[in-house]
């Protein structure tokens, strides 16, 4: 049975609609969509633990990491399990979103259903750019833009 989830992002200048589609538990997820508003170039681009925007994108809180491990790529072994990478805006400022994720799910322990995306002002350095918050972060700036995981209709 697919599982499809929706996510509406809301920011001043930053917006999007991001869907999410799994063909059934254990499945690889598929992550999909557009962002607008964005200045050219990267911008991390995560699950945060909180699906709640009372105080904007601040109180989604930190990355979702049940697992307790240190902020990575979407390709590492140690990584948040909400940490998706980057998205990459064209001159025009919108980005096409396009992931396959093995790790997040939409059910089970690590459904990300009810948490956040959020879209940052810069890029996530995904662990490695040797500042303080790399491997907490990626570094990767302010909260431009956030929308809480919903269910979809399938
Ligand atoms: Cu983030
Ligand atoms: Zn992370």
């Amino acid at each position: 049975m697919v599982i499809k989830a929706v996510c509406v992002l809301a920011g001043e200048k930053v917006k999007g609609t991001i869907h999410f589609e799994q063909s059934g538990n254990g499945e690889p997820v598929k992550v999909f969509g557009e962002v607008s508003g964005l200045d050219k170039g990267l911008h991390g681009f995560h699950v945060h633990e909180f699906g709640d925007n009372t105080n904007g994108c601040t109180s989604a809180g930190p990355h979702f990491n049940p697992d307790n491990k240190d902020h990575g790529a979407p390709e590492d072994a140690v990584r948040h399990v909400g940490d998706l990478g980057n998205i990459t805006a064209d001159d025009k400022g919108n980005a096409k979103v396009n992931i396959t994720d093995g790790i997040i799910s939409l059910s089970g322990p690590l459904s990300v259903l009810g948490r956040t995306v959020v879209v940052h002002a810069d890029p996530d350095d995904l662990g490695k750019g040797g500042h303080e918050l790399s491997k907490v972060t990626g570094n990767a700036g302010g909260r431009l833009a956030c929308g809480v995981i919903g269910i979809a209709k399938a």
